[in-house]
């Protein structure tokens, strides 16, 4: 009866242009597979102005906005679903917080993260249910995903 009260949940979540540039995927895949987040789908991919806009238009009008979005079209990266119990809170655990120089030691940020410039923090995973279907539908397919 346990299993009825376990919130088994996909979140999105990317590895940004800088850890790409930095050859810390396997690394990054491994925190997350070993925390018991299954990958369930992926993609390398270069964004277009259009398309990172689009993806961070809660910010825009923000001061870091035009920065953020040179920043995520600098170069490929990875972008997957990962699935698992509450995925959209313990990956946010796992990356640390937004600013590298302030995540917790052990954080894939504080260990990845750019020490000068947020928006190069390594990862991004979704914040709230929503935002992941919407992030997830922004990159995915249903028939890219393959739950296990
Ligand atoms: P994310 O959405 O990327 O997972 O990160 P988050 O929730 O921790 O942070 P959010 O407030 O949603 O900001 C989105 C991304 O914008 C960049 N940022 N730069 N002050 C700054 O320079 C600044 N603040 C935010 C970061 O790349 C952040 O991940
Ligand atoms: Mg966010």
């Amino acid at each position: 009866y346990k299993e009825q009260f376990m919130a088994i949940e996909r979140t999105f979540s990317i590895i940004k242009p800088n850890a790409v540039a930095q050859n810390v995927i396997g690394e990054i895949e491994r925190r997350f597979e070993q925390a018991g987040l299954t990958i369930i789908a992926m993609k390398m991919l270069k964004l277009t102005r259009e398309e990172a806009e689009g993806f961070y238009a809660e910010h825009k009008g923000k001061p870091f906005f035009a920065g953020l979005i040179d920043f995520m079209t600098s170069g490929p990266m990875i972008v997957q679903v990962l699935e698992g119990e509450n995925a959209i809170h313990h990956n946010r655990e796992l990356m640390g917080a937004t600013d590298p120089a302030k995540a917790a030691p052990g954080t894939i940020r504080a260990d990845f993260g750019s020490h000068e410039q947020v928006s190069a923090n390594a990862v991004h995973g979704s914040d709230s249910p929503i935002s992941a279907a919407r992030e997830i539908r922004y990159f995915f397919t249903e028939d890219e995903l393959f739950p296990h």
